[in-house]
């Protein structure tokens, strides 16, 4: 296994994880800087599966993240947190074979994808323990990152905090015509993140919003050697709650090439790029100008985030407490390691010729309010909770539909609509960002705050079999925070 054990130092009052090396200190943004002693763990790189054909198993397994017992944990295929990285081309039709072996039910949902709300895997495409479920789709969606994870209501969360879950990478001609790093694993790295709080027994506690140790693929620690060179981080924020707010340690520049459906038109420069649970943000990091052998972290900034922003709370403790919360830490520790023969050494001007929905195009709005979460209550839609045989909303084929999402309450919430790619046209606190102009589908919604997103519903009908949208906070979503829609 990759992993060693971590002398973990946790400097509570001075708010940071501190890693080993000599020559770093903490960075907390408020008292200590202390040089500690940390052993970094090697960046879990899930292995990567190629073809039109997938098998997935989901069992049970443990992984020794901290001293003493090895927590209890699930994974595919035999990995002991998270699973393999499924890579498929547009336009192939894929068949993928999921077995269940776990002692109690699951679904598997491709986040992201436009396919027939049967092979969705939501709610209602239940496999039972010891059971399969064999889906097959046509691939339609641009290449980006996507990923699969499961959709039990009620269980979203207790499953995925186990570690269920897996990254999917579609390729298609356009993409792969562009000068951009696609070598799995070496320049191309697929990073989830997520954080876990531990029982004294190193269970996870499965209860409270917030881990208190980060994860980046189920890494605690993590460092990896990436080339001098340009690299493509593909993030997926896999949280229960918190939001992270990323940037380099040294404040330096990198480039927004895709979000949640693809690429965007062009890169986006930025210093920060916030990433919520359920959306992807794919970038690139020039190493190229960086000694050989020296470090740079990937990290949270997440200190002094207005109220609202998930993991802002100033609690260390309880349901809305952790030790991470309004701190600023590591996300990943890149060592600066030799270029690659293919190695990319520019910025491509251009990425794609996406052209996007606009109100001109509109033929039908609605509204959705986010509503409950008052006086210890679950957070709703509509004052609707989650019903398996109630139908939300009815939109009809070929519909480009205007949504409307109102979050007039008291905590921001990361709102995700299933079969389709949306276009954010607005949001009332101001502009759309750069960062968020491409295919989404997910989008924060922060606290007083409206956001229109516009999206065609074509190619599938069913008048039974829904689709869902949902606050990706999983413990909202298992919350009764989802609604469900027919598209007939
Ligand atoms: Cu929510």
């Amino acid at each position: 296994m990759y992993y060693r054990f971590c002398l973990l130092i946790l400097i509570i009052a001075g708010s940071n994880f501190a890693c080993s090396k000599s020559d770093q200190t903490a960075t907390g943004s408020s008292s200590g800087t202390t040089t500690t002693t940390t052993a970094y763990a090697d960046l879990f790189i899930p292995p990567a599966i190629t073809g039109t054909s997938f098998n997935l198993t989901l069992d049970k397994s443990t992984k020794q993240f901290k001293t003493g017992a090895a927590t209890a944990t699930y994974g595919y295929n035999g990995n002991s947190f998270w699973g393999p990285t499924l890579i498929m081309n547009q336009g192939d039709d894929v068949q993928i074979n999921v077995t269940n072996a776990l002692s109690d039910q699951t679904t598997v949902h491709w986040h992201g994808f436009h396919i027939p709300a049967i092979m969705d895997g939501g709610p209602h495409q239940i496999i039972d323990a010891g059971g399969k479920w064999s889906p097959n789709f046509k691939i339609k969606n641009n290449a980006g990152t996507y990923w699969y994870h499961p959709h039990l209501h009620m269980k979203t969360y207790e499953q995925l905090a186990k570690g269920a879950g897996g990254f999917i990478i579609i390729k298609d001609p356009a993409e792969s015509a562009l000068a951009l790093p696609r070598t799995y694993g070496i320049d191309d790295i697929p990073m989830v993140f997520t954080s876990r709080r531990f029982n004294t027994d190193n269970s996870f506690d499965i209860s409270g919003a917030y881990g208190d140790y980060q994860l980046t693929n189920g890494t605690m620690n993590a460092q990896v050697t990436l080339p001098k060179q340009y690299v493509r981080l593909r993030m997926l924020n896999a949280e229960i709650e918190r939001g992270y707010d990323i940037g380099l340690s040294d404040n330096r520049q990198f480039y927004i090439i895709g979000n949640d459906g693809g690429l965007l038109n062009a890169p986006i420069s930025v210093k920060r790029v916030k990433i919520m649970p359920g959306e992807r943000v794919e970038i690139l990091v020039n190493l190229g100008a960086d000694a050989l052998g020296s470090s740079i972290d990937l990290k949270a900034y997440n200190s002094g985030q207005s109220f609202g922003f998930p993991g802002a709370e100033p609690a260390t403790t309880g349901d809305f407490g952790s030790l991470l919360n309004n701190k600023d830490f590591s996300l990943l520790n890149i060592k600066v390691g030799a270029s690659t023969t293919n190695a990319i050494t520019a910025l491509p001007a251009k990425l794609a010729n996406n052209t996007y929905w606009t109100n001109a195009d509109v033929t039908n709005s609605r509204t959705i309010n986010i509503t409950g979460g008052q006086a210890g209550s679950a957070f709703t839609f509509d004052n609707n909770t989650y019903g398996f045989t109630k139908i939300n909303q009815t939109i009809n084929l070929n519909a480009i539909e205007k949504w409307t999402i109102v979050n007039n309450n008291i905590f921001g919430h990361s709102f995700h609509v299933h079969d389709v790619q949306f276009k954010i046209i607005a949001r009332s606190s101001g502009v759309v960002g750069d960062h968020e102009s491409g295919w989404k589908d997910t989008v924060y919604v922060p606290l007083g705050e409206t956001v229109t997103v516009i999206a065609k519903f074509d190619d599938f009908s069913d008048g039974v079999n829904p689709y869902m949208y949902h606050c990706h906070f999983s413990n909202h979503e298992d919350g009764g925070m989802m609604g469900q829609f027919l598209v007939k």
